[in-house]
């Protein structure tokens, strides 16, 4: 039961998401645990990528190493999973390919090659189904031992349909494009399901002990405005207005929400209108003209290039000068983030000196 776990004893991220002035904004990266990590190799060992995630002793184990690494540096822990669980809960095949990523061997072909029909109606368990992300998240509450807040997350319904038409990942869209732009009402209709679906999941992962939720709308700079109005927005305003409804109805209090829709700059004045109280942005957006269109409806997150923890310690505190500055020194409205994950090959104290300059930067104790 979530009462049963430690109260929480860093509730920075969660202040400054309430609208509060704070201290020092809080901080945490996208895909902070991985395998830019030495201890995630070695925990991970020769296990499959969802042997791992659907293993809630690894799973926990991942999620936390992060924290330890860089105690009392970082503000949020994330679940470790994957925004690909949700088609494979449909019932899609979905491998993880070492170095290359995800690999659907059977990917949604056409409206009419019977595997579109089968998914759509097909009824989906997703408390049965994706019974081991709840068991993780409740396992890693509890191993978290209230240190910080728990981050609960799937991908927005563009995006996976992205994934199960391309088969992984893409440079081109060709078969995202070809089924938005020949298939529109049948791509509505599977983009509505998998809506229905992402409210489940994240209902589940709150009643699981999730005490904030993000939407990773990785694919939305592959839309134009007005395409993103038909085939993206509709769908992430869909979880945000049904996501507490649902809450509700199973007795549950409501969780913050964030999205992160990469590269739909262009969308960010409907974004902030979205239904979501927190809007993460990738360093393709200037935080100051970023903190000027969201006009305080939304407390802002992100957004430094993660190329930059390739470079020297000068570059990095530059940077992080910059975004400080740009989103008003940091006391309120702003929880400090990369503009996309942490990257392979970007080395750990890297990382950390990141961390420790936007503290030393952004008012906080001197480290
Ligand atoms: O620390 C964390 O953030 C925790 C876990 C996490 C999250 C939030 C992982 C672990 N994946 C994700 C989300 C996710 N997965 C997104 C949305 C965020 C983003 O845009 O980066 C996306 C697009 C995926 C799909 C995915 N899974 C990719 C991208 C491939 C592509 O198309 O470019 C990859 C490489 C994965 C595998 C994966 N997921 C997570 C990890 C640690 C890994 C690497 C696995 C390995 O090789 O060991």
């Amino acid at each position: 039961m979530m009462s049963d776990f430690a109260p929480l004893q860093n509730d920075l991220l969660l202040r400054t998401v309430r609208g509060e002035r704070v201290e020092r904004p809080p901080i945490w990266v996208m895909r902070q645990a991985g395998r830019y990590l030495p201890e995630y190799h070695e925990a991970k060992g020769n296990h499959d990528f969802f042997a791992c995630c659907r293993s809630p002793e690894i799973a926990s184990t991942l999620t936390l190493q992060p924290i330890d690494r860089y105690d009392g540096l970082i503000d949020a822990a994330i679940i470790f999973s994957d925004i690909l669980v949700i088609p494979q809960a449909m019932g899609m095949t979905v491998e993880m390919l070492d170095g290359k990523g995800p690999h659907f061997p059977n990917p949604l072909k056409s409206p009419t090659d019977g595997q579109y029909e089968e998914l759509l109606s097909r009824h989906v368990d997703v408390e049965k189904e994706l019974d081991y992300v709840y068991k993780a998240i409740t396992m890693t509450r509890q191993k978290l031992k209230g240190r910080v807040p728990l981050f609960g997350f799937c991908g927005a319904p563009w995006t996976l349909l992205c994934y199960m038409v391309e088969g992984g990942g893409s440079k081109m869209f060709v078969q995202s494009k070809t089924w938005v732009y020949k298939y529109p009402e049948e791509s509505m209709k599977m983009l509505e399901k998998i809506s229905i679906l992402c409210v489940q999941y994240l209902a589940l992962q709150v009643k699981a002990g999730a005490q904030i939720v993000q939407v990773f709308d990785s694919w939305a700079a592959e839309l134009s405005p007005s395409a993103s109005e038909k085939f993206s927005l509709p769908y992430l305003r869909y979880i945000s207005k049904y996501l507490p409804r649902k809450l509700r109805e199973m007795g549950l209090e409501s969780v913050p929400m964030a999205v992160f829709a990469k590269g739909a700059w262009y969308a960010l004045d409907e974004l902030c209108d979205s239904g979501y109280q927190v809007v993460g942005l990738d360093w393709l957006q200037d935080p100051a003209q970023a903190v000027g269109i969201a006009k305080g409806r939304v407390v802002l997150q992100g957004n430094m290039d993660p190329g930059v923890l390739y470079g020297s310690k000068e570059a990095i505190t530059a940077d992080v000068q910059e975004m400080v500055r740009g989103f008003g020194g940091g006391k309120q409205g702003w929880i400090a983030n990369l503009g996309h994950g942490v990257q392979p090959g970007v080395k750990p104290d890297d990382l950390k000196f990141f961390f420790q300059e936007i503290h030393r930067l952004a008012g906080g104790v001197h480290l």
